[in-house]
């Protein structure tokens, strides 16, 4: 490798090994009790837990640290309700004529349908927007690996959401042109996913759904 200009020297956090093996146990037993909730309670959530789970999927690596993300933040009840009834109205065209129905025969164990109350509910709803390009003093400028950029830093906004104690859903009313529109977004942002944060609704209940093996998503050579 080349020497860098201007480094500092990088100190990681070290664990003895049983430490590591605890610690790495830990995460997943935890991770594993995540799910994606369609059920929200109106509780409220404050803005520093959203602000760090935010802040926590902005640490993500990105194709040459451009962070090519966006995060609204919707807390006013008008504004969901906008989002609500463009997102409906998505999906009652998908419902009813986009999807074949194999897709809708795939979906029908989660019981989705077009009615989307959960935006009007949840206490906030983060729009994670990709950053396809970018202006820099008035010049366009390029990012990279957008998708495999912002989809990392969802990921890592959904684990710490999770962390903390929030539930969320990771929901993709498509098209999602709309959300640029009612949030006022530049063209150079496009709309990933919407999702409903705060805590589910005592008593929700959701598919019993089994995760793969690791025999079935690993090959070791
Ligand atoms: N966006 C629609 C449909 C939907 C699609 C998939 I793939 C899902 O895993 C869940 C839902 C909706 O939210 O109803």
């Amino acid at each position: 490798m080349k020497t860098l200009d201007n480094p500092i020297t990088y100190v990681p956090p070290t664990f003895p090994p049983e430490e590591m093996l605890r610690r790495a146990t830990e995460y997943f037993a935890y991770a594993d009790k995540r799910r994606s909730v369609r059920e929200f309670s109106d509780r409220e959530v404050s803005d520093d837990l959203l602000d760090l789970a935010i802040q926590t999927a902005s640490t993500a690596p990105s194709g040459a640290h451009k962070q090519p993300w966006f995060f609204a933040v919707v807390r006013d009840p008008d504004i969901k309700h906008k989002i609500r009834l463009a997102a409906e109205h998505e999906e009652t065209l998908n419902y009813q004529q986009r999807f074949p129905q194999d897709w809708k025969d795939d979906l029908a164990i989660f019981g989705t349908d077009e009615v989307k109350e959960y935006i009007d509910i949840a206490p906030a709803i983060i729009v994670v927007f990709k950053e396809n390009y970018r202006f820099v003093d008035g010049r366009r400028e390029k990012n990279y690996y957008v998708n495999e950029s912002v989809g990392i830093a969802a990921g890592m906004l959904i684990a710490a959401l999770h962390h903390a104690g929030l539930q969320t859903l990771t929901h993709t009313p498509n098209p999602m042109a709309f959300l640029n529109e009612i949030l006022e977004r530049p063209k150079n942002e496009v709309p990933v996913l919407l999702m409903p944060v705060g805590y589910a609704k005592e008593g929700t209940q959701v598919p019993d759904l089994t995760r793969k093996p690791i025999e079935a998503i690993r090959k070791v050579y």
